[in-house]
């Protein structure tokens, strides 16, 4: 799978630039010993992958089973397969260390790195606690609800209806109450994220990485400062878009609930943007769309109308994939995915991707409702389905995206694709926006794209913190809303609670999956849709190339997609692109037209 087997995930993910400083110590003390040759390193690699791969794969099988069928029984399952594999792999990261210095063909060297960048719990209870804790916050986020009268279960609402209220209703009071209470519920697991935490530190600093946020940083082929500077860079790039975006919406919802509710400077309380996170605000296309006849970008009442539910939105999605030449999903995928929420159990909704056995039993699983979002969350999801096909070929360590930004880019650059005359020709948009209209459909791409930049690269600042231990518990929420109120301009709706846990309201963080990766993929995407738009003979605006049907730019993604792991990212890069490094001049360029919009807007508005 891709983000819940997170011992592979973890394992195969990158590689490291140069060694951390423990392991270079470790080498230069004596061995016990003799110096260990090349064919024993080939026999070491091609042994450690083959009994990963079970493991990886058996972990997988118990993970996908809790997380569509949550019981007391199947977490327990989960963590014990999870903390097979995650002994194996501490084990293995260990001997690795025996080969560093010997010179090694460049794939094998490279495997060889790929196994030292995850952890080592030698310690049979802590290894045992961490799987443990790791399943339960799993567990406690996908159950979780919030009741408006405790004890009385027909008042509880979970986190799928909770968000609806958030994307539709205008009313201050209602939003408020909804926001509140999701965020309150995370409290419950604060103590095992505490305790979850460092456990991990202690398995990272086995392995010679400072802490936990060290290593995720470390898994970029560069030195992990360099990552954080190439990630200041791009927001630097980005942020004068975002503050453009955030003013006009900070104007336009004051239109709408008056300046009590929104002040005009400062951040805005979170609970206004149509979204648990404030993270996509496309809910908000309808208030601040602009006037006059703007374009219809909303494909909800054509999908309901024509009943087309979970299976048949996925079945379009597929079809923009084998439009560029790739392959059909294989039966089973039909079989074994799930698609929508379950009556009858408790299940993790949160969309994921799976490739169970690492070959063609790959799945996603979903709770779909019959929305714009989620036919794009469908399109994302399948990146991830089509990677991990591409992919499957390559030796087990090299199964996975050239980085885990990659992996989430790949879906996300096929849905900027999804062109309003794209949706038109499935019949989704009864018209396709005159190109007058276009400002409409930017804006609403940037309240998805660019009004998630903050956000995505905040989650990980606050993380790194807390791993480095520069934050402590009883300052989790301080520090997420110094946070969120200096990168996104918002902020909590209400004072803070005793010993809350905001940071846990979001799924990444009980689950424990990076994410600067996010912000990487948001800004790689353009970059990717941008070349691939070129690659199909394209020369208009960005923002209407579609590369559906396109051969030639699917070809070139393949190319890239096949590689997965086996090489550094950049080399990915340029296989796609022809470019060697990240750059958000693709995502600058795409919503130029909007930026002088905006500006112009912001002027005339605050002028009233
Ligand atoms: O978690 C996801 C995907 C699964 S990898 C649905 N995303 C992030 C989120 O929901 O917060 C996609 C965009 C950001
Ligand atoms: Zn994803």
């Amino acid at each position: 799978m891709f983000h819940t087997k997170k011992i592979a995930a973890a394992l195969a993910s990158v590689a490291a630039f140069s060694l951390p400083l423990a392991i270079q110590a470790q080498e230069s003390k004596p061995a016990k010993k003799s110096a260990p040759t090349v064919a024993e390193a080939e026999k070491f690699l091609k042994d450690a992958e083959a009994r990963l791969e079970k493991l990886a794969n058996a972990a997988g099988r118990a993970a996908w089973v809790y997380e569509t069928h949550i019981t007391d029984d199947t977490e327990a399952m989960a963590a014990q397969a999870n903390e097979l594999a995650l002994a194996a792999a501490g084990e293995i990261a260990i001997q690795a260390r025996r080969y560093n210095k010997l010179a090694l063909p460049a794939d094998s060297k490279r495997k060889l790195k790929l196994l030292q960048l995850s952890m080592s719990l030698s310690n049979d209870k802590d290894r045992e606690a961490y799987t443990q804790l790791s399943a339960q916050m799993n567990g406690a986020y996908g159950k979780a609800t919030y009741c408006k009268t405790p004890g009385d279960d027909s008042t509880c609402l979970n986190l799928g209806q909770l968000e609806n209220i958030l994307a539709t209703s205008r009313n201050p009071a209602e939003l408020k109450d909804a926001w509140l209470g999701w965020h309150a519920q995370a409290a419950t697991y604060k103590d095992r994220y505490v305790k979850y935490v460092d456990i991990s530190n202690k398995g990272s600093r086995e392995m010679g990485f400072a802490n936990t946020g060290a290593m995720w940083r470390s898994q970029y082929d560069m030195p992990p400062e360099a990552f954080a500077a190439e990630t200041e860079r791009l927001w630097q790039q980005v942020k004068p878009l975002y503050d453009s975006l955030h003013q006009y919406v900070r104007l336009k919802l004051q239109q709408t609930y008056g300046k009590d509710e929104v002040p005009s400077e400062g951040p805005i309380p979170a609970h206004l943007f149509g979204n648990m996170w404030s993270q996509s605000w496309d809910n908000l296309y309808p208030l601040v769309k602009p006037q006059g006849p703007a374009a219809n970008v909303d494909i909800a009442d054509s999908l309901k109308q024509k009943n087309i539910d979970a299976k048949a939105m996925t079945k379009m999605a597929e079809g923009f994939y084998t439009s560029l030449g790739m392959e059909a999903l294989p039966a089973s995928f039909w079989q074994k995915s799930q698609f929508t929420k379950p009556r009858d159990r408790e299940v993790v909704c949160h969309a994921s991707a799976w490739d169970v056995d690492n070959l063609t039993d790959v799945r996603i699983k979903m709770c779909i409702k019959p929305t714009t979002e989620e036919f794009l969350v469908i399109h994302h999801e399948l990146g991830h389905t089509y990677y991990q096909l591409a992919y499957r070929n390559q030796p087990f360590l090299f199964k996975n995206g050239a980085n885990d930004g990659f992996h989430e880019a790949i879906g996300d650059t096929v849905a900027l694709s999804t062109t309003p005359s794209y949706m038109h020709k499935l019949g989704l948009l009864p018209e396709v926006p005159a190109p007058e209209q276009d400002i409409g459909v930017l804006l609403d791409k940037a309240l998805q794209k660019i009004a998630f930049l903050p956000f995505s690269y905040l989650v990980d600042q606050w993380r790194w913190k807390v791993y480095s231990g520069e934050t402590k518990p009883q300052d989790y929420d301080k520090v997420w809303w110094e946070l969120r109120e200096k990168y996104q301009g918002v902020k909590r709706p209400a004072p803070m609670l005793a010993n809350g846990f905001d940071a846990g309201a979001k799924y990444h963080v009980p689950a424990d999956v990076p994410y600067s990766r996010y912000f990487i993929a948001h800004i790689l995407q353009f970059q990717l849709h941008r070349a691939l738009c070129r690659e199909a003979g394209y020369t208009g605006p960005l923002n209407r190339c579609s590369i559906y049907e396109n051969k030639a730019a699917g070809k070139k993604l393949q190319a890239m997609l096949e590689m997965g792991a086996s090489r550094p990212w950049n080399e990915a890069l340029r296989v796609a692109t022809g470019e060697d490094k990240l750059d958000a001049s693709a995502i600058i360029d795409y919503f130029a037209p909007l930026k002088v919009w905006l500006d112009a807007q912001n002027k005339v508005l605050m002028a009233k």
